[in-house]
């Protein structure tokens, strides 16, 4: 299966909710509040959360007006590029300008993070950088055991600490090495789950800190990564994140685990961070660049957009 077949696939019940979105456009019925009450009602469904649904259909309700659209058709037409320009941000390529350029990857357990890690070190170290991992998730001996794996498996070194360790000060220690050997990234590994949330986030504080201090600069990027799964939950756990470590991407990962596409758009919209890839399964190469159109073409089935 090509990429776009599976990311196709795994949208597969957003796209049917957004069958429904297109066929209230095709009946070409009047434009009513009974019609947009569908629509958002459909939205909700497809995991747009409250506030970025009221957002694109008051928008489109505001162009309608302006444009004396008369049937639902125009709407819908409008829907869809709406969606597009809602998923577009500038800086979605991953910013690797500086070297050595630090990656801080952030998110809750389990979200994929170490693997994200993996896939994104497989395909640097095929184009010839020199990729350093960092294990500061001490929290479970098996973390950077995992790391271990991806960092020989990739060609990677890797620097790591003993299990309990102070993240921060593994953290810096990489860093360190990362500049001293070389690298041309350094990717820093994190644990998703401390005693509480507040240690979690001041943990995270601390090795920001230190990656400031020591480059001189804040992280190249500092990525979100998120279960594409986890629906609504995610947006809120996205912005205490981003409250802690100013976020410079989002990464969604398990997209291939039944997904409502919806989320993403939400993401974006409420963060205004843009979404720098999508993962669709566990191997090294289920890691690709977030391209919007191919994502509203795979979200859309059969709905080509007017020309
Ligand atoms: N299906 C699927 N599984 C994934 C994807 N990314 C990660 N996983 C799996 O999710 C689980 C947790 O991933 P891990 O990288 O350990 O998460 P972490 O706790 O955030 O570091 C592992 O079993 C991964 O293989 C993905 O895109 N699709
Ligand atoms: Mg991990």
């Amino acid at each position: 299966m090509s990429w776009f077949e599976r990311l196709r696939s795994s949208l597969g019940k957003a796209r049917q909710t957004m069958a429904e979105v297109a066929a209230l456009g095709r009946e070409k019925r009047p434009i009513t509040a009974e019609f947009w009450e569908e629509l958002e009602d459909l939205l909700i469904v497809a995991d747009f959360g409250v506030p970025t649904t009221q957002k694109i259909v008051s928008g489109l309700k505001t162009v309608a007006k302006q444009e004396a659209w008369s049937t639902t058709d125009q709407a819908v037409a409008r829907f869809r590029k709406d969606v597009e320009r809602f998923l577009t941000l500038p800086g979605a390529e991953l910013n690797l300008t500086s070297s050595p350029a630090v990656v801080l990857v952030v998110g809750v357990n389990g979200a994929g993070k170490t693997t994200t890690i993996g896939k994104m070190a497989q395909s640097l170290r095929e184009r010839g950088k020199r990729v350093l991992l960092v294990a500061a998730d001490t929290f479970r001996a098996a973390a950077s055991e995992q790391l271990a794996i991806w960092a020989q498996r990739t060609g990677s070194e890797i620097v790591r600490g003993a299990e309990g360790a102070d993240p921060a000060s593994v953290v810096f220690d990489g860093v360190r090495a990362g500049v001293s050997r070389g690298a041309d990234v350094i990717f820093i590994d994190t644990a998703g789950r401390l005693h509480n949330k507040a240690n979690l986030m001041a943990e995270l504080k601390k090795m920001y800190r230190i990656i400031e201090r020591e480059m001189g600069a804040p992280p190249a990027e500092t990525l979100l990564v998120v279960d594409g799964t986890s629906g609504q939950n995610a947006i809120s756990q996205a912005k205490l994140f981003n409250e802690t470590a100013a976020l410079t991407g989002i990464v969604i990962t398990k997209l291939d685990s039944t997904a409502k596409g919806g989320v993403l758009v939400a993401l974006v919209d409420e963060l205004e961070v843009p979404i720098k890839f999508v993962g669709l399964g566990e191997s090294a190469d289920a890691l690709r660049p977030f391209v919007p159109a191919e994502f509203i073409d795979a979200l859309f089935e059969d709905e080509r957009a007017p020309a």
